[in-house]
């Protein structure tokens, strides 16, 4: 089952965003969260099987490896929402392990409609699940959840696969103490987060041998090309990865390879791109195991777990709300 979007068109969204982005005095950027229409959400797919970007498949292993053990710490029956469930994929493991113990209902929220339904049917066999998708923006779909939620289980929110890593650190912070306004003392946050490693392997990651992710980048001006009607050439557009050391972090831009001018009519502007001008598209924060303790205490949490992935440095961190 799943429950709409309440609001009917968010091209209008879109269309604001990207004027706003696009018209910025200095540095010109647009939401990472645009990169995920069905095109961009099937090609971060493929980016999780890439030998280069080990994130998604760590994420996965310490899931399948650690399950029982989380399931453990939880210490009773909980409620599941997943904040962005993607494919659903490795959260399989968990839901597994929760369901032996329980019927369990488990809530994904996700503004990709096209995620949601495969996540749904990724899912769907497992004894004793009952599943509810909600196509909203992270916070507006947990609050939706928590306003449900059945006063005798505990909520246990997951936000996998380093998606808070979008996020610069303050943010990142600052959504967390959201989450967790919207939580009782005693919930639980599984956060995963992608640790620091060396930057040679965080470019041939988010820089790949094959072009995919050049191609998940440069579909964003393919989406804008079809959804907002404009006329990007994406030939004149480079993908980039560079390694920002002063937030620990990769950022994605896509550089123009030309002085040019691009029309952008649904949002009612022409941009003109300097030659080796860049937009911003993405940052992906990078941390440390260590840290993850002052953060979790910073947004009115407490580590009650922390798991470290051997091959490819990763933690899953299990939060408390206090
Ligand atoms: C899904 C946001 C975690 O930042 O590593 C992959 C997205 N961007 N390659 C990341 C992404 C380029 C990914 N997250």
């Amino acid at each position: 089952m799943i429950v709409p979007a309440i609001t009917p068109n968010a091209t209008y969204d879109f269309a604001d965003d990207v004027r706003a982005g696009l018209s910025r005095r200095g540095q010109k950027e647009l939401p990472s969260k645009y990169l995920y229409d069905d095109v961009g959400s099937a090609l971060f797919e493929v980016i999780s099987y890439l030998p280069e970007y080990g994130l998604t498949r760590a994420d996965e292993r310490l899931l399948r490896k650690h399950a029982d053990e989380i399931v453990d710490l939880l210490g009773g029956p909980v409620a599941v929402a997943e904040l962005g469930s993607g494919s659903g994929k490795k959260t399989r493991w968990l839901l597994e392990a929760l369901c032996r113990r329980q019927r369990t209902s488990y809530y994904p929220v996700e503004i990709s409609r096209s995620a949601l339904d495969m996540c749904e049917r990724e899912l769907r066999d497992i004894d004793a699940i009952s599943i509810v998708g909600f196509e909203r923006e992270y916070l507006d779909g947990l609050a939706e959840v928590a306003a449900y939620r059945d006063k005798d289980r505990r909520l246990l929110v997951l936000f996998l696969g380093s998606t808070i890593g979008n996020f610069d650190r303050p943010a990142g912070v600052k959504f967390l103490a959201e989450v967790r306004r919207i939580l009782e003392p005693g919930d639980f946050l599984l956060l995963g987060t992608d640790l620091e490693k060396p930057e040679s392997q965080l470019l041939s990651a988010y820089d790949d041998e094959l072009g995919v992710t050049a191609a998940f980048n440069l579909n964003l001006l393919a989406r804008i090309n079809r959804d907002l009607g404009a006329n990007f050439d994406l030939g004149q557009f480079a993908h980039v990865a560079k390694i920002n050391s002063k937030a620990r972090s990769v950022e994605m831009h896509l550089e123009s390879r030309r002085l040019q001018r691009v029309k952008i009519p649904a949002s009612r502007v022409t941009i003109e791109f300097l030659e080796s001008e860049t937009i911003w598209t993405e940052s992906s924060h990078k941390y440390s195991a260590m840290e993850m303790l002052q953060i979790a205490r910073k947004a009115g949490f407490e580590m009650k777990g922390q798991w470290i992935d051997a091959e490819w440095p990763f933690a899953e961190n299990l939060f408390v709300a206090v």
